[in-house]
């Protein structure tokens, strides 16, 4: 059934349930000495190139190859449109290697067809915290489809992870694949009910008028929380403690250290964007909450041609109620001019998303690992992990 992922170290179909099987690395290393020194094969006509994103011209191809081939909705009305600076963003993290942003070009014209990339990242499993890689951005050209090239891009990848000696992978995925650790849910919440509804993202409820619909949606002109602000450069040392103790309740989290936090969540605009509440009284960092940007494109549309979109990243409540921070989330992506406001259901989202309106979408979000196994299927708000 799957004569790719049959052969690589992950949960296999046959073994869910078995709780037998000891939790952890599912193979050992092998020596770095056996690692394979050469690159696979790739078809004659193509060739393997390492991207380097530092420079513009490459950052250009890759944007060019995603915006027309990478994730569709199952109708294919929408495509990610994840913008150059965003990706230089998500590939550029503390100690990442330039190795793992693999691309494939046509040998004649040189055109770039083909992509992957890891980034490494810290991620706790249990009490275990591991050194992996964050697979994303998989894109194979639609005129190449079918051709079983992933696999081989996938193999590729995997052996320049194992040159840095990594072992284990993190990704996620609209597919299933063997074998989910957890299945979740993105849910949407309406900013703009009018394009929304105009372009087919979401339609008019039974018995609903614009007008109503409008009104249902609407927000507050400005946020409600005393000492809610935008992170500031000098925030980071507060933010991590806060960040790492909340993530710490997880089952699967990032185990971020300040330099992680300066990069993942200080403000950079129209990339990521953070805030969080500083008591008026003692100045103490309460609360935290952030979302990135990542808009979509409209496929023919005569009236708008993208979506803009806001995705919750990571969010912290210790003094503030989540709903009222969510609240205020949803009020400074409004005035940002935001179309909707999308969340999964991991962590403690599932507190928020039914008050403060947020419909369920149709795709599900499987998340993986690779070569560790997770001996039960967690529930999503056991995930403490996003994924861009
Ligand atoms: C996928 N998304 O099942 P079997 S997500 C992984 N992730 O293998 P072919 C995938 N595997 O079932 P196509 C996958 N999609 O026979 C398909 N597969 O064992 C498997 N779409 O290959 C599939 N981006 O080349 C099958 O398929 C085999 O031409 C078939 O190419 C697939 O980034 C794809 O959705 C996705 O560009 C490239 O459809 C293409 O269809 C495409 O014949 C639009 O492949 C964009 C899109 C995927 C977004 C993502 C995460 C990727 C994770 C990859 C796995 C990483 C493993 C860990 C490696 C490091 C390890 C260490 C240490
Ligand atoms: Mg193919």
């Amino acid at each position: 059934r799957h004569k790719f992922w049959e052969t690589q170290p992950v949960g296999q179909f046959k073994d869910l349930g078995d709780s037998s099987l000891p939790e952890g690395p599912i193979e050992p290393p092998t020596p770095l000495s056996e690692v394979k020194q050469e690159p696979y094969n790739l078809p004659n006509l193509y060739e393997w190139i390492t991207c380097n994103m530092d420079s513009d011209e490459m950052c250009s191809e890759v944007y060019n190859l995603l915006s027309n081939n990478y994730v569709e909705d199952d109708e294919n009305m929408f495509r990610f449109n994840y913008s150059k600076e965003f990706l230089r963003w998500a590939l550029r993290p503390p100690g990442y290697f330039k190795s793992w942003h693999i691309g494939v070009r046509a040998k004649s014209s040189k055109k770039l067809v083909a992509f992957i990339t890891g980034v490494p990242a810290r991620v706790r499993a249990r009490d275990s915290v591991v050194n992996m890689a964050e697979i994303n951005f998989l894109c194979v050209h639609k005129k190449l489809r079918s051709k079983r090239l992933a696999p081989v891009m996938i193999k590729e990848v995997t052996r320049r992870v194992h040159l840095e000696n990594i072992w284990q992978a993190a990704y996620t995925a609209g597919v299933v694949l063997p074998t989910p650790i957890s299945t979740c849910q993105y849910w949407h919440r309406s900013l703009n009910p009018k394009k929304l509804i105009d372009v087919g993202f979401s339609r008019l409820g039974a018995r609903m008028t614009m007008s109503r619909t409008i009104k249902l949606y609407k927000l507050p002109d400005s946020t409600a929380t005393p000492g809610f602000r935008k992170m500031e450069p000098h925030d980071v040392p507060a933010v991590t403690r806060l960040l790492r103790k909340y993530l710490s309740q997880f089952l699967v989290a990032p185990d971020f250290d300040e330099d992680d936090v300066e990069h993942w969540l200080l403000p950079k605009v129209d990339v990521v964007d953070s805030y969080l509440v500083e008591s008026p009284e003692t100045h103490e960092i309460t609360d935290f909450c952030s979302f990135y940007t990542l808009p979509s494109s409209i496929l023919g549309n005569q009236n708008y041609s993208t979506l803009k979109a806001a995705y919750s990243y990571y969010n912290v409540s210790t003094t503030t109620p989540l709903l009222q921070l969510m609240n205020d989330a949803l009020i400074v992506a409004k005035q940002k001019d935001y179309d909707v406001f999308n969340a999964l259901d991991v962590m403690q989202n599932e507190s928020f998303l039914k008050e403060l309106k947020f419909g369920p979408g149709d795709g599900k979000l499987h998340y993986y690992l690779y070569n560790y196994r997770i001996n039960h299927i967690m529930r999503p708000s056991e995930l403490g992990l996003v994924l861009l």
